[in-house]
C-alpha cells in the first residue's frame, strides 16, 4: 500500500475506484474527471447498470483510460458520523476489493472516497481505507491511495508509517 499524488485518470493500474453517486451516471469531482477522460461509451455502460447502493460497488470498462477497469462505489454523506458513515465507508473499500479481485484486476487505485463533495473527515476516512486494504494487501501487487492534495498524501504517509511499526 502506499500513497502518491497526482490525477487518479492517469495511473496505470489494472483498476481505478470512482467516488460516483447512486445514479452511476457521472458527477463533478473525481467522477467528473474519470467520465470525461474515459469518454463518452462510460456513461453507455453505466446506464445498464441500474444504480449503486451505498457501500456497494459495480464494476465497468476503462475505455479510454490506462485503467481496464473502473470500479464504481457510493460513499456515504457526512451527516456528522451518527448516521453509520464509518459502516458504509468500510462497505466501499470492502466492495471495491472484492469486485477487483472477481475481475482479476491485481493493481487498484482508490481515490478518497467521500473526502471532497461528502464531507468525510479525510483523516477518519483514510483511517478506515488503510484498515480495510490492509486485509486485502496480500490478494494485490499493489494498492495505490490517490491523493489530490499534498495535506491527503501527508495524513497517508503518516499513518502507513505508524501502520509499519
Ligand atoms: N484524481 C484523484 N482524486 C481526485 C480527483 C482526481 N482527478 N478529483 C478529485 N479528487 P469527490 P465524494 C479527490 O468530491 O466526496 C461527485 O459529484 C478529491 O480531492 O470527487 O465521494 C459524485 O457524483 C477528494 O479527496 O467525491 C458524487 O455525487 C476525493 O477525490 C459526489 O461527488 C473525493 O472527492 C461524491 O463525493
Amino acid at each position: 500500500m502506499r500513497p502518491v499524488l497526482g490525477d487518479i485518470t492517469q495511473i496505470q493500474v489494472d483498476a481505478i475506484v470512482n467516488a460516483a453517486n447512486s445514479s452511476l451516471l457521472g458527477g463533478s469531482g473525481v467522477d467528473g474527471a474519470i467520465h470525461r477522460a474515459a469518454g463518452s461509451e462510460l456513461v453507455h455502460e453505466c446506464r445498464l447498470l441500474g444504480g449503486c447502493k451505498p457501500g456497494d460497488a459495480k464494476v465497468t470498462q476503462g475505455y479510454k483510460l490506462p485503467a481496464k477497469w473502473i470500479i464504481h462505489t457510493v460513499g456515504p454523506v457526512w451527516r456528522g458520523g451518527g448516521f453509520g458513515e464509518e459502516k458504509l465507508l468500510e462497505s466501499c473499500y470492502r466492495r471495491s476489493l472484492e469486485e477487483a479481485i472477481r475481475v482479476g484486476a491485481s493493481s487498484v487505485a482508490f481515490p478518497g472516497i467521500s473526502t471532497g463533495i461528502f464531507k468525510y473527515p479525510v483523516e477518519d476516512a483514510s483511517q478506515i481505507a488503510v484498515s480495510v486494504c490492509r486485509l486485502f494487501d496480500d490478494q494485490f501487487d499493489e494498492i495505490v491511495f490517490c491523493c489530490f492534495s499534498d495535506e491527503a498524501f501527508n495524513v497517508y504517509v503518516r499513518i502507513l508509517a505508524q501502520e509499519s511499526l
